[in-house]
């Protein structure tokens, strides 16, 4: 199972919007077969290990990170496959909450005398499976929250010069947080300032591409950035508010970009409505890169699930920009609180990893 899970976490971003599952195929205590969910979520991890298995799956044993699925869905049950292929005993690590398998799979698997094991390593296929449980359950992606700053939490200089506060490994590792991701979000603030390209680059990483997201009400994104014009290659979504004017939109959507309509909040766009529209998108696992005031909305609403936190060993003082704007906290006991899960060292900077704590 530990296999398997390493097999599914390498596929994170790129499945969307089905989970990215793993299936190690054991016969006599040899792996025969070995399957990952596909990029765009088709075919699903199970047939992937039964081809390369082949005849040797006769009599074998599956591990799978997520229960098999037994619905007709764009692709034909997996239940079915394995059945087909006389696996002989199936090992899960946790159930899948999409309505229509359920625990369905499992019974299915059960009522056609292969064995079933249930939960084994199911707290970190939980873990690899948390977009997907998120967009089910709550019909909105995971969402990251990512950050560089300097010791005092700062992004950039009050005259606005943000390139570059942490160093070459640690943006490095950044792009990687990005392939793990199914979309990069900004607001528009951002565009404006730094004119982002938000791909992942880091050549071979990756075989499908990160969607960029702009929180742009008004779109104001200008057609000459490299976002707008790079639109066609890479997927590029703005985040708009109804009554946005007809003919940048019509230049928008020439250039390729899809346009998604939220209501809108007081400022900008409401951002617990944006999320859910992210989520009836396909969108699984969102990575939020900035600036302040869309970090600030998101820890508003109660809406980041994880951070990732990139300090740098530097101090700008109380001038520069903050990585998170006011978000109106009185109090102690109102402040959004996390759980650490590790701190790496990157080069010469830090990055803290954290998951919200529930309250
Ligand atoms: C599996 N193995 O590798 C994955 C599964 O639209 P379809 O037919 O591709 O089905 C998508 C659903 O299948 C998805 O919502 C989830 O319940 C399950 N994903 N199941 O047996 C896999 N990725
Ligand atoms: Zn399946």
């Amino acid at each position: 199972m530990q296999a398997a899970l390493a097999l599914a976490r390498r596929g994170l971003g790129t499945t969307w919007p089905n989970p990215s599952v793993g299936c190690v195929i054991v016969r006599d205590g040899r792996v025969v077969g070995r399957g990952t969910t596909a990029p765009g979520g088709r075919p699903h991890a199970e047939p992937v290990a039964l081809a390369m298995a082949g005849e040797q799956a006769r009599g074998a044993t599956a591990y799978v990170t997520l229960e098999p699925c037994c619905h007709w869905g764009r692709s034909p049950p997996c239940t079915e496959a394995l059945i087909a292929a006389g696996i002989a005993r199936v090992v899960v690590a946790t159930g899948d909450p999409d309505p229509r398998v359920n625990g369905e799979g499992l019974a299915k698997l059960r009522a056609a005398g292969i064995s079933v094991e249930t939960s084994v390593l199911q707290a970190e296929a939980q873990d690899v499976l948390t977009g997907f449980s998120h967009r089910i359950t709550l019909g909105r992606p995971m969402v990251t929250l990512k950050l560089a700053t300097t010791l005092d939490g700062r992004i950039a200089t009050h005259r606005g010069e943000s390139q570059w506060i942490t160093g070459t490994p640690a943006r490095r590792l950044a792009h990687a947080l990005r392939g793990r991701h199914d979309a990069v979000m900004v607001g528009v603030g951002t565009v404006l300032a730094d004119n982002p390209d938000l791909t992942c680059r880091i050549p071979g990483f990756r075989p499908t591409p990160v969607v960029r997201v702009v929180a742009d009400s008004h779109l104001r994104t200008p057609l000459t950035t490299r976002l707008a014009m790079t639109a066609a290659q890479t997927p590029a979504w703005f985040l708009i508010r109804a009554g946005t004017d007809p003919a940048r939109r019509t230049a928008f959507s020439d250039l390729g970009a899809t346009l998604i309509e939220v209501p809108g909040a007081s400022a900008g766009v409401d951002i617990a409505a944006a999320l859910q529209a992210l989520g009836t998108a396909g969108l699984t696992r969102l990575l939020v890169e900035g600036g302040g005031q869309l970090a600030a909305a998101l820890l508003r609403a109660d809406l980041v699930d994880r951070i990732a936190w990139f300090h740098a060993p530097a101090v700008m003082g109380g001038d520069g920009w903050p990585a998170v704007q006011a978000f109106g906290i009185e109090t102690l006991d109102h402040m959004p609180r996390f759980r650490r899960h590790c701190v790496t060292s990157v080069g010469n900077d830090m990055l803290s990893e954290y998951s919200r704590q529930a309250s």
